[in-house]
């Protein structure tokens, strides 16, 4: 044992039941000490006369919550859990794994390995190996599928989604729930059990009806294998995880251990691997920031919104899913009753997706929400979130307004998606208590959350935004003011891009494609179509009408927009979509707007393949990334990496667009910008950033080490 793996005997029972104790915060990561306290522990258990079943329990808040992720990527050193694993298991006297928290990966694996499982009625289980890149590599692979069989196996593993403890009991992944809260005590009362009932040594890896039930069953496989390539859009470990799930069915328990370890160790060196981990990483460094080393966060018991637009009443229902009561408000009683409308449309959706019941909805829709004409009724508010038209006059005046009605020390949020925050504030008599909340449409699905910090914002205010983000189960990310904050500011840099491509001679639909085989789950074009092509001509329009001068290649596409095509609101756009279809089919007449502009403009099309679209289309969203990391908008480069990831649809298996350019290597991606510089010198200036990081030999990830907040 060692301080980290504890055996001890009960004094009751002469002994003969005994407990080994994982006790490594926070979560009991599966590291190198535990793995070894663990091989002691089980010796002394198996070496002791009285000891007639031993429990597994975790110490803290979870049982063993995986492998310990901070060692991947350096030697392994021994032994591997899969050792230590298969030991448990092979044990001749009864084990009993005591479940609480979480207990996911490598232990759930190790919970496996136990001749018998309890778990708490709180405690999830789950194998999410899949969200690192990888697949469970201590058995999980080949041990599931013999509990669970081989449809809920692939379920379980290719989603590496969380199953509740009734789940689990049904599916017979644990063979007891315990209304208790204490883990200990549930693994005593089922290790009397097993000494009362005489129960034997139960090991997995020996239960084999299941997957001979499925055995040479290709069909099945191929059915399973076509189900879970759709889902993976260009991501690996799925699919492999599957392979050694079938592997299971056909191969001899230690051979499938093995082609697993294959498998683990092939996944361990992938690109994809490297990229989800520090997905994984900077999902919890983007939440730490200066503010809260200060800050406190005030009451988040109530809120007012105002607007009933498709923004504020997704904002209304995403606090109303955290049990926050909240006043919408809108200019008047009409406009209050469709906001309400809104509100109950998105509730009413929740029901019939069977998200939760009519009872619950009712609760939410006349219990926790109201609807006012009458700004007075944000009063008890403790904080207030503008989602009203972007236009600034607008806000300005509803910010008047607030500053009069709302309590003091109420947090004042715009959800602005571009407008300067510091303007805003500058309305009202206590600009200390503002800030920009930008929640992402629809509100109350998108996890992304930019939380604007505009030059008077108080700490405490930064830190409710923050806790308000917790409360809400989103991403917080804090931004810095300027126009588009981290998000939008770099998507219109790509988005001017792909539309200098299409004006330049590349196809619209080529560059779909491009984009779409990059691992996005739509090409910008077809995003163009779902967001509505209107709202890019009006920002346009009042870009220009603030005198900007940027090249933006948009004749074409305002030329689609003055035909009143918008994309799928309106049946046609870049696409066609047939019969009210969500997937189009490419337009002819696109092609001949886009050929006619170019012939106006004198331009000799000369278009680009996939691979050159796709170097272009990354330089520009790097080099605007950099740019927002050199001015401060964005704290550190993984704020981008998961700015991209939660709110554009980057994909996480690359780990977010700085991360993915570590990964090319950052004097590539600076010789592209230098190489485009040709044909817009402008707008191919490289960032300040990016030529010093080349210079002093460091990257992006090189940053996100050296912030310490
Ligand atoms: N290894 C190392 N550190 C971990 C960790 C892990 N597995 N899980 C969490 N941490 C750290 C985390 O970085 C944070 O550190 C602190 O613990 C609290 O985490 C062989 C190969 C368990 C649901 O993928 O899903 O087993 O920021 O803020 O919100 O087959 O952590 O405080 O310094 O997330 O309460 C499989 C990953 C691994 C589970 C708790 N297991 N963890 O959530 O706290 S691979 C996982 C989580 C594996 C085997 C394979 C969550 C949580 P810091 P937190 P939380």
């Amino acid at each position: 044992m060692n301080e980290i793996v504890s055996y001890a005997v009960l004094p009751d029972e002469a002994g003969a039941i005994a407990v080994i104790t994982i006790d490594n915060p926070p979560v009991n990561a599966a590291g190198h000490a535990v793995r070894e306290g663990l091989v002691k522990a089980a010796k002394a258990f198996a070496d002791d006369p009285s000891a007639k079943v031993a429990v597994v329990v975790g110490a803290g808040r979870t049982f063993i919550a995986g492998a310990d992720i901070k060692e991947f990527g350096k030697p392994l050193q021994p032994p591997s859990l899969p050792e230590v694993t298969n030991m448990l298991e092979a044990l001749d006297k009864p084990t009993v794994c005591a479940i609480h928290g979480t207990a996911l990966g490598g232990g759930l694996e190790t919970a496996l390995c136990c001749h018998y499982r309890v778990a708490v009625k709180s405690a999830r289980v789950g194998l999410p190996e899949v969200h690192l890149g990888l697949l469970p590599g201590s058995g999980g692979t080949q041990r599931l599928p013999r509990l669970v069989g081989i449809e809920a196996a692939t379920d379980i593993i290719t989603s590496g989604r969380h199953v509740s403890a009734p789940e689990a009991l049904k599916l017979g992944i644990v063979d007891a729930n315990d209304d208790g809260d204490d883990p200990l005590a549930a693994g005593i009362a089922f290790a009397r059990r097993v000494l009362a009932e005489n129960l034997p040594v139960r090991r997995t890896s020996e239960m084999n009806e299941k997957i001979e039930a499925v055995r040479g069953n290709t069909k099945l496989f191929d059915e399973l294998r076509a189900a879970v390539k759709k889902k993976a859009k260009g991501q690996i470990s799925p699919l492999t995880c599957l392979e050694a799930i079938i592997d299971s069915t056909e191969l001899p328990f230690m051979k499938g251990m093995a082609r697993e370890r294959e498998y683990f160790m092939e996944l361990l060196n992938t690109p994809q691997r490297e990229a989800m981990i520090h997905a994984f990483f900077a999902d919890r460094e983007v939440g730490k920031v200066p503010e809260l080393k200060t800050g406190h966060a005030r009451p988040l018991d109530g809120a007012a919104v105002i607007g009933g637009g498709t923004m504020g009443a997704g904002i209304t229902v995403s606090m109303l899913f955290a049990g926050m009561p909240v006043t919408m408000v809108e200019r008047d009683e009409e406009s209050a009753q469709r906001g309400r409308q809104n509100v109950e449309r998105i509730l009413d959706d929740g029901v019939k997706r069977g998200k939760f019941d009519q009872a619950h909805r009712d609760h939410l829709a006349n219990k926790l929400y109201s609807v006012s004409s009458d700004i007075a009724s944000i009063a008890s508010a403790d904080i207030v979130i503008e989602a009203a038209f972007e236009n600034m006059d607008i806000k300005k005046d509803l910010f008047r307004q607030i500053d009069q009605h709302a309590k003091a020390g109420a947090v004042l949020a715009s959800n602005t998606s571009y407008l300067n925050i510091n303007e805003i504030a500058s309305a009202t008599k206590r600009p200390q208590d503002v800030l920009g909340l930008h929640f992402f449409s629809p509100a109350h699905v998108m996890r992304l959350l930019e939380i604007v910090v505009a030059d008077k914002t108080h700490a405490d205010v930064a830190a409710t935004g923050f806790a308000l983000a917790k409360k809400l189960k989103k991403v917080g990310v804090r931004a810095g003011v300027c126009d588009g904050f981290i998000g939008n500011r770099i998507l219109e840099r790509y988005l001017s891009l792909a539309s200098f491509m299409v004006e330049d001679g590349t196809s619209p639909y080529d560059i779909d494609k491009a984009v779409l085989n990059f691992g996005y789950p739509m090409g910008p074009n077809q995003m163009g179509d779902l967001a509505g092509l209107d709202i890019g001509m009006a920002n346009r329009k009042r870009k220009r009408a603030e005198g900007w001068k940027g090249r933006y290649a948009s004749d074409y596409m305002d030329r689609i927009g003055e035909l009143g095509r918008f994309g799928q609101k309106t049946g046609r756009g870049f696409y066609i979509y047939e019969n009210g279809s969500r997937i189009g089919k490419p337009d002819p007449e696109v092609l001949e707007i886009i050929d006619q502009v170019r012939a106006e403009k004198g331009i000799t099309p000369k278009p680009l393949n996939e691979e050159e679209i796709m170097r272009r289309y990354m330089a520009a969203m790097i080099n605007e990334g950099a740019r927002v990391v050199e001015e401060g908008i964005a704290l550190r480069p993984l704020d981008v990496d998961i700015t991209m990831l939660y709110g554009y649809g980057f994909p996480r298996w690359r780990g977010g667009p700085l991360k993915y350019a570590d990964m090319v290597g950052l004097d590539t991606i600076l010789a592209d910008i230098r190489s485009f510089q040709s044909e817009d010198p402008e707008f191919w200036k490289p960032a300040q950033l990016l030529i010093d990081l080349v210079d002093r030999g460091e990257n992006f990830d090189t940053l996100n080490k050296k912030a310490n907040f």
